[in-house]
């Protein structure tokens, strides 16, 4: 049986990418007795008499899968936060981490539209973006305009496959435009999309770039914890996760806790508050969500 990569998912048809040729499918019934739905990004078995009529046979085993946007095998993640318009959210950034390391998917944080902020509010922006190089994440400044030349992230998609993810508007497809060469991923004015009500992107697909696969999609501003553990979130902090040996107790959740080394490099500043208090109000989120079972 010939297989393939899913690159596109919409309207009930998966596209499959096999060497240079792309084949329409359906998937088969099997799949919704089973409760089982294809990705973009998972590896098929599929039959097809043509290049239009083919079937998804079978769905090989993920690495893992993310519900939004909803894409399987994913090693590393774009996200997409702009200096302005919309403004920029740590406490989303701080969700979408969490996120990014439950999933074990490497992160890259981009600060696009960097041209709409002054001068002093460039240096404001630079202070917090130091708190997350210093936790060790990777932090690139973009901009389609000047001066942050957006294509220093061509090398970093070589060998992955790559979801690039973040608010509507924060420029994603922008930044693809800028990177793929005639590609002319549809793009829109922010107020233009809030005003119908809709995102720009509206589906997923998986395009070519730098010698690997990225995934534009669709914006979207919230994100929920939903069958994530107290005890799962402990460890989407690697700052937390580098000092928590000392905790006094071993499952130390870094909340009301007495001998708390988290709390410690806190008030050391070692850690920075900001973080520590975005995780204890997803610890309450999940904590919340899991007394309404
Ligand atoms: N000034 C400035 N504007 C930008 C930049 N990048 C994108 N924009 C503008 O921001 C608006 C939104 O850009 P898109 O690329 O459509 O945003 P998106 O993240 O793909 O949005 P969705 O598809 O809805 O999720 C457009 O009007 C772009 O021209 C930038 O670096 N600087
Ligand atoms: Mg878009
Ligand atoms: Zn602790």
């Amino acid at each position: 049986m010939p297989e393939g990569l899913i690159v596109k998912a919409l309207s009930g048809f998966y596209y499959v990418k096999d060497d240079s040729r792309i084949v329409q499918c359906r998937a088969r019934g099997v799949f919704r007795k089973k409760k089982l739905t294809p990705l973009v990004g998972d590896y098929v078995g599929y039959e097809a008499e043509n290049d239009t009529e083919g079937y998804i046979m079978v769905l090989k085993e993920r690495k893992n899968e993310l519900v939004r946007p909803p894409i399987a095998n994913v090693d590393q993640a774009l996200l997409v936060f702009s200096a302005k318009e919309p403004e920029f959210s740590f406490v989303l950034l701080d969700r979408f981490l969490v996120h990014i390391e439950h999933n074990d998917v490497i992160p890259l944080i981009i600060v696009s539209k960097t041209d709409l902020v002054s001068e002093d509010e460039r240096k404001q922006l630079l202070k917090k973006v130091h708190v997350y190089k210093k936790i060790g994440y990777d932090v690139l400044l973009t901009s389609t305009e000047k001066e942050d030349d957006p294509t220093l992230v061509l090398p970093w998609f070589k060998g992955n496959v790559t979801v690039i993810a973040g608010q509507s508007g924060v420029g994603k497809s922008s930044l693809l435009n800028a990177l793929i060469p005639n590609s002319n991923i549809e793009t829109n004015a922010i107020s233009k999309h809030l005003g119908r009500g809709r995102h720009t992107t509206r589906h997923v697909e998986l395009l070519e770039i730098g010698g690997g696969l990225v995934a534009d999609t669709p914006g979207f501003s919230s994100l929920d914890f939903i069958g994530m553990e107290a005890e799962d979130l402990r460890f989407c902090f690697p700052e937390f996760v580098q000092v928590m040996d000392a905790c006094k107790f071993r499952g130390c959740l870094h909340d009301k806790e007495p001998g708390c080394a988290v709390k410690q490099a806190v008030s050391d500043e070692e850690i920075a508050d900001t973080r520590h208090a975005n995780y204890l109000q997803f610890l309450n989120e999940i904590q919340n969500q899991k007394r309404r079972y």
